[in-house]
């Protein structure tokens, strides 16, 4: 039985590789909504009901987990996705402040995400538990899941968006947390900006980690002589899309950690 992944389009891409490399011996699906793509500018009902419609479909290859490979669709639908499917492992993704604070002694962290991420009671809770020894500020970044989802010229124009929209923010930071799975794909566009010793953190990494080992907690890993295989869709029907999805697995995403 394969992993089912999605995401408001192909973000959840960042996450899935992670995945791979460290599942190597598993079948994963990946569906993008990409016709809905940005889930982060919606309300959260419709957010809900397109998650629905999205793990319905992934369930419908009988997929043993899924991953909600998208900060937006975590913190507003996970707890329902849960509760309709008790036995169905399913794994999350949110902004991983803890990683960033591990991994710097003290200085200001900066959570870049979707609105919609940022104001749900999720993350609130999240930040409220290190924000009594650390500075955290976030930013969200209307507008750059298209960017990146138009997939042309994408690193050159994320650049000049994100020049613009962190003008006035204070640099003076230990980390950028990327609380959006499409912004990965344009780390060397924010390097250009944030210099080297910022360090910069996304949470592919750590779902890709828990889902390991939920499903050898369940008992649910392939056999290791099995050569894992993947396969694609997406709710649009230009090719353009399924085009971006196999680049952006090829892309070397350079990760600080
Ligand atoms: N990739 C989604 C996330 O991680 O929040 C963002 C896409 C969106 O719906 N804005």
């Amino acid at each position: 039985q394969p992993i089912g992944f999605f995401d408001s389009g192909v973000g959840g891409i960042s996450v899935l590789k992670k995945a791979m490399e460290l599942l190597p011996h598993e079948d994963f699906i990946y569906f993008g909504d990409s016709v809905n793509a940005p889930y982060g500018d919606k309300d959260l009902e419709t957010i809900k009901e397109l998650s629905f419609q999205a793990v319905d479909f992934l369930l419908s290859f009988q997929c043993k987990s899924i991953v909600v490979a998208c900060n937006t669709a975590t913190s507003a639908a996970i707890a329902d996705i849960r509760a309709k499917y008790p036995d169905l492992p399913v794994i999350g993704i949110e902004p991983a402040l803890k990683v960033a604070i591990d991994h710097t002694a003290d200085g200001k962290i900066l959570v870049l995400a979707t609105n919609r991420t940022l104001h749900e009671e999720k993350f609130r809770k999240l930040s409220d538990q290190f924000s009594q020894s650390r500075n955290i500020v976030s930013l969200p970044l209307p507008g750059l899941v298209e960017i990146i989802e138009n997939g042309e010229d994408f690193q050159e124009k994320s650049y000049a968006y994100l020049r613009k929209a962190l003008e006035d923010v204070d640099r003076d930071l230990s980390s950028v947390v990327l609380g959006c799975t499409h912004y990965p794909f344009i780390k060397p566009s924010l390097r250009r900006i944030f210099s080297e010793e910022i360090l910069i953190v996304d949470g592919s990494e750590g779902t890709a980690r828990r889902l390991k080992e939920v499903l050898t907690e369940e008992d649910l890993l392939h056999e290791e002589n099995h050569e894992g295989t993947l396969r694609v869709f997406n709710s649009s029907d230009s090719t353009k899309l399924i085009d971006l999805t196999y680049r952006l697995l090829q892309e070397d995403s350079d990760k600080d950690i």
